[in-house]
């Protein structure tokens, strides 16, 4: 803090020295008999270099930033397949940009230093040129033309890939602050899910039957101590209202709730999907050449799903599903040994600020084996084991086996 307190000082205190030697420099020539506005031509001359030195300056600094940074070390290759084609579009438009760049600010400094005042010359009124206009209006018209057209295309490959039965699904659920996946299971089905669904346990919302009876008895008790609260009617009139407001949507919640009941009970719905779905929030495990259809939902607040590694980048919507589809190509096996570098892991970002904790939002990706991940879904538990182990700590029964 005082460092930086110290460094403001210091540019404030350069930048009146500045004003206060500019204005010596102009007393000293208004002194020798020369007006402010002239300028001799060696101080033109020295103008005009400098600014040829600039270019040099400029260039060197390109040459040197992309040599440092735009490299496997801080752009590691797409490690999906779309991100492959991403990355040729993306260097498509960075070499018409540097060409671009080269061209422009090259012509810009040498007419600058060439056209500099010469007290001998005449300036030329040049007012029209049509074949000139004509050549700087249609190059770019093209160029722009071929960039959009490769952009469109990438685009529909990467947002309308060929349909493919392997295709994994698997959730993403963003909340404030941490991720859940939700991998499909055996079925590759992904079960029903409301918000009025949600409890403790059950963060996602899903729906079974097990999950229904559990809801109905949590929200029952919570209802039954808010009307007795309002019943009594002990409370101040503004926190009577409060209670009174809860109460009404807490008597709504049930009423969906024993809905989803009704309708399992009537054979209209079986909400089985869900029974084999897996919950992980420690690290996601992705197999190797299978395309993985990500379904994004979001509990609070926009969130936004980003995987730099595959080029993977998607908003994540309070009350809507969002999807994005890709093919991760590289093992974290061996992208380890691609850039030298044990540590590496592919990760999972929240990339909208979100909140307070929105740095939290990260979640280790890891690819493997198509075999690899077999083994390792097959050990986690299912949503239907965890919601049973749940309803026995609350005393009830589970009716697993009989949705089964
Ligand atoms: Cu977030």
């Amino acid at each position: 803090m005082l460092l930086n307190l110290i460094l403001f000082a210091v540019v404030i205190l350069a930048i009146i020295t500045s004003a206060r030697l500019l204005l010596v420099f102009q007393f000293a020539a208004e002194l020798r008999g020369k007006k402010a506005h002239e300028i001799s031509d060696s101080e033109n001359n020295m103008n005009a270099l400098l600014t040829l030195l600039s270019l040099v300056g400029l260039f060197a600094m390109f040459f040197y930033l992309t040599a440092t940074y735009y490299n496997e070390k801080y752009i590691p290759g797409a490690a999906s397949e779309h991100g492959v084609e991403v990355d040729s579009l993306l260097n498509l438009n960075f070499i018409v940009i540097t060409l671009a760049f080269f061209i422009t600010q090259l012509l810009l400094m040498w007419f600058a230093y060439k056209y500099r005042y010469n007290k001998k010359r005449r300036a030329t009124h040049y007012a029209h040129n049509d074949k000139l206009e004509m050549i700087w209006t249609v190059v770019p018209a093209i160029v722009m033309a071929v960039l959009v057209l490769k952009g469109l295309i990438v685009w529909n490959h990467t947002t309308n890939p060929s349909p493919d039965k392997n295709t994994l699904n698997l959730e993403l659920y963003a909340r404030q602050f941490d991720w859940t996946a939700r991998y499909s299971g055996k079925d590759n089905a992904l079960g029903k899910a409301s918000y009025t669904m949600i409890n403790g346990g059950n963060i996602l919302g899903l729906i079974s039957a097990d999950a229904i009876q559990e809801q109905l008895t949590i929200v029952r008790g919570d209802s039954l101590v808010v009307d007795s609260t309002v019943t009594l009617g002990f409370l101040p009139a503004e926190k009577l209202e409060d209670e009174k407001t809860r109460l009404r949507r807490l008597v709504h919640q049930i009423r969906t709730v024993a809905e989803f009941d009704y309708q399992f009970k009537s054979g209209s719905e079986s909400y089985a999907a869900s029974h084999d779905d897996v919950l992980v929030r420690d690290t996601i495990i992705l197999p190797v050449n299978r395309p993985v259809k990500l379904h994004m939902r979001s509990q609070d607040v926009i969130h936004s799903a980003y995987l730099p590694h595959f080029r993977v980048h998607m908003y994540c919507v309070p009350g809507s599903e969002t999807y994005f589809a890709f093919k991760p190509i590289t093992t974290t096996k061996e992208m380890k040994k691609k850039l030298n570098d044990p540590e590496f892991e592919y990760r999972l970002y929240c990339n909208n600020i979100c909140g307070s904790t929105h740095f939290n939002m990260m979640l280790p990706v890891r690819v493997v084996s198509e075999k690899e991940y077999a083994a390792w879904l097959s050990a986690k538990s299912t949503f239907a084991d965890e919601t049973k182990t749940r309803l026995a700590k609350m005393g009830l029964k589970s009716n697993f086996a009989k949705n089964n």
